[in-house]
């Protein structure tokens, strides 16, 4: 059974034991795949026109299905190994362990953002960005450089507070949970984190930064407690809705996973 554990509690073993399964996946050129994909449905489907992965709906289901096809990459390499949630309410600050040299690394040198120290480093040679929206091969960051400070608890709090799964136009004018977790609308969460780290988070190719996968573990937390409190709010939309995925649609690109399938996480994972 796979527990995703907060990762400010990891234990250094631990530590090492997921970033050792995240270096082995780029090497062996299973990582890459997840960023050009993660970029191509950071708009929209490029083939559909649909919104698929963000400002919809799907947002939510979209990045479960994707941290479950990367975290099943992970265990095939070690079987021990689960993505580990960042809680930037709690760990808000560049000083957090999360960005010590031992797990991923610190803030970006001020000439050019390059993040010179931890396993993601340039300099380790194990680190090279490949897909890419510029020239630059290195890993970058402004840790809190983005102006905003992290989303506090009590923020997290009032949108877990909003009853209501999503409402149309189903976009990023949208009202309900969705879209405030999201963060185009009200106090911002989820585009004020990718915000805060900065450098290749603020992009579409942002899954080159291993953070990530842990930010999308919390965001994938705040939505299984969201269900937890509010357990007679569906998905919407349910049905007959254009350009929007359903609750039974399929999504691109796995083609055979709709939201109805992924509303229950446990089968999955849990959270400790
Ligand atoms: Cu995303
Ligand atoms: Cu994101």
């Amino acid at each position: 059974m796979t527990v995703r554990k907060n990762q400010a509690n990891l234990t250094s073993a631990e530590k090492q034991a997921f970033v050792n399964a995240v270096l082995t996946l780029k090497s062996t050129g299973r990582y890459d795949p997840y960023v050009t994909t993660h970029n191509a449905f950071i708009m929209s489907d490029t083939d559909s026109g649909d919104r698929v992965g963000h400002r919809s709906p799907s947002f939510l289901p979209w990045h479960r299905q994707y941290l479950i096809q990367f975290e099943r990459d992970l265990q095939s390499v070690d079987p021990s190994v689960s993505i580990p949630y960042w809680d930037w309410t709690a760990d808000r600050t560049a000083g957090s362990s999360l960005w010590a040299p031992n797990f991923l690394g610190g803030t970006g040198r001020s000439r050019d953002g390059q993040v010179t120290d931890g396993p993601f480093a340039f300099s380790t040679g194990n680190w090279t960005l490949n897909v890419r929206t510029d020239s630059r091969t290195f890993l970058r960051r402004a840790l809190g450089g983005g102006g905003r400070p992290l989303p506090t608890r009590a923020e997290a709090d009032s949108v877990l507070a909003l009853a209501a799964y999503d409402a149309a136009p189903w976009n990023s004018g949208s009202e309900g949970f969705r879209n405030h977790l999201e963060g185009w609308r009200g106090v911002n969460l989820h585009n004020r984190v990718h915000v805060w780290v900065g450098g290749q988070m603020a992009t579409g190719v942002s899954p080159n930064d291993p953070v990530f996968w842990m930010h999308h573990a919390f965001v994938d937390k705040l939505w299984a407690d969201w269900q937890a409190l509010h357990p007679s709010s569906p998905y919407l939309p349910a049905a007959g809705t254009a350009n929007v995925v359903d609750l039974n649609d399929t999504m691109r690109p796995w083609n055979n996973v709709t939201p109805a399938a992924l509303l229950d996480h446990t089968p999955h994972y849990t959270y400790a």
